[in-house]
């Protein structure tokens, strides 16, 4: 997805390696570099200006962050606001009636009738009732098209005399009542363009149906024009967000950053295949994150920053080198490391982390390790040589493991001190092969 863009930025990235620091001299060649590709990716003029301000500001005004690096700085400053720009968090549909008409608009060929079939089978899986209603009735096989859709997802299209777009569409809300569904999607007609015709059929279905939401949909690949006829659409019909489908494809990324800015609506899903599960939720911070190709890099650092005490990580390494570590220390240690979140979830943001799919961490070994140490006393914790056969037996009992497993922790911690003092002789350096 967008990888012309994502090149060009990590240009922009590389120019500020090496320096010592952000300043208003070295931040100039990256900044026109950033716009530069963002131009070159479609995005709209404007929209473009106003980020480059934005960015400009907050670099050079930006507080220094002594664990990144000058470039790892402008990539999060950068990333923030690719963020805002595509409207911070995900936007999820609204369902205020019972059931919840949504209409779905656009022009032909967008993937009105494939995100109608792609959106019924996600609010099915939600445990929702959905109707599909085929609203129409030009193209001779769009209705045919919707119903062999629905057909493999087993929910029900409703296409009704299949002539008359009001009256099927009077029908399908009637039938969505009696029949107690929870949401109706109606797929309406495309135009090639814009014409006033297509818009005030558009229109009347939506007096009909009163809808929750007007999705329209987006083709990703058309770039700017798609911007202008979104915006068209909306001062017209004030959709409630954007569908922007064919983000597999070679869509340079102008019409995903350009469009809630332009129309001040969301895009709410995004459309990565031809196949009927190739719809996603739109996250703004996700597609930032991809666009800049970096795993998730940074919220790797943020989530590391947010949460070790650097005071304490700075005592615990004075510890360590002096290998008077305790079980005390270890249980802060897994503390900290279970705040992080989960250890999968830490390896997958790494980049290259979605590839280590094989390795398995064993988070309930990591929680039983933190109930035997907690079964100890704090005697014990400080000098677990005073753990004795007797003392095991009922660190086994408090903690609900079984006698071999205490003895086991108790060895392997043992030998990880007499590590870390081997360890402690090779100076700084040696701590980074701690195993833990
Ligand atoms: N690769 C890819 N193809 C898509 C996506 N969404 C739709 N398509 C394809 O785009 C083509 C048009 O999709 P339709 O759903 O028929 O579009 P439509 O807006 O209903 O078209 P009209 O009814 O003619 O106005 C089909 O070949 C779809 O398979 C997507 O996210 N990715
Ligand atoms: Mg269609």
């Amino acid at each position: 997805m967008f990888e012309s863009l994502q090149e060009k930025l990590e240009k922009a990235f590389k120019s500020l390696r090496g320096q010592g620091k952000i300043s208003e001299k070295n931040i100039q060649e990256a900044i026109r570099m950033v716009k530069l590709s963002l131009l070159e990716a479609d995005v709209n003029y404007k929209v473009v200006k106003d980020f480059i301000e934005k960015v400009k500001e907050k670099a050079i005004g930006a507080e220094v962050f002594n664990s990144l690096t000058p470039d790892q700085q402008f990539i999060k400053i950068v990333r923030d606001e690719l963020t805002a720009l595509m409207g911070e968090k995900h936007e999820k549909l609204r369902f205020t009636q019972k059931p919840s008409p949504i209409m779905l608009v656009g022009l032909q060929g967008s993937g009105k009738t494939t995100t109608g079939a792609k959106l019924a089978r996600i609010i099915k899986s939600e445990g929702r009732k959905v109707l599909l209603v085929a609203a129409d009735i030009y193209r001779p096989a769009a209705i045919d098209q919707l119903e062999i859709l629905g057909a493999e997802i087993g929910v029900t299209v409703f296409s009704g005399d299949r002539r008359h777009v009001d009256k099927i569409c009077q029908e399908g809300m009637k039938l969505a009542i009696g029949s107690l569904y929870d949401v109706v999607i109606f797929d309406t007609a495309g135009r090639l363009h814009i014409n006033e015709e297509m818009m005030r059929e558009v229109e009347k279905v939506r007096e009909i149906v009163k809808p929750d939401e007007v999705l329209m949909v987006l083709d990703a690949m058309i770039g700017q024009d798609a911007v202008q006829t979104a915006k068209t659409f909306n001062d017209r019909l004030a959709v409630t967000g954007f569908v922007l489908t064919k983000m597999d494809g070679d869509a340079r990324g102008g019409v995903a950053l350009s469009i809630r800015s332009v129309t001040g609506k969301p895009i709410k899903f995004i459309g990565v295949s031809e196949k009927i599960d190739g719809l996603e939720a739109f996250y703004p911070d996700r597609l930032s994150s991809r666009i800049l190709g970096l795993g998730d890099v940074l919220s790797l650092i943020e989530k590391v920053e947010q949460t070790i005490d650097e005071k304490k990580a700075k005592e615990l390494e004075k510890k360590l080198r002096k290998a008077d570590f305790t079980f005390n220390d270890f249980l802060e240690q897994i503390r900290q490391i279970q705040k992080m979140g989960s250890l999968r979830s830490i390896l997958e943001m790494l980049p290259g982390g979605s590839k280590l799919k094989g390795v398995t961490v064993d988070e309930k070994q990591i929680k039983h390790v933190e109930a035997i140490i907690c079964s100890m006393t704090k005697k014990e914790r400080a000098n677990p040589k005073l753990i004795n056969y007797s003392r095991k037996k009922r660190i086994a009992l408090g903690s609900g493991r079984p006698l071999p497993e205490v003895t086991k922790l108790l060895d392997n911690f043992e030998n990880m001190k007499k590590m870390v003092k081997k360890i402690g002789k090779m100076g700084p350096k040696g701590l980074s092969r701690l195993p833990f």
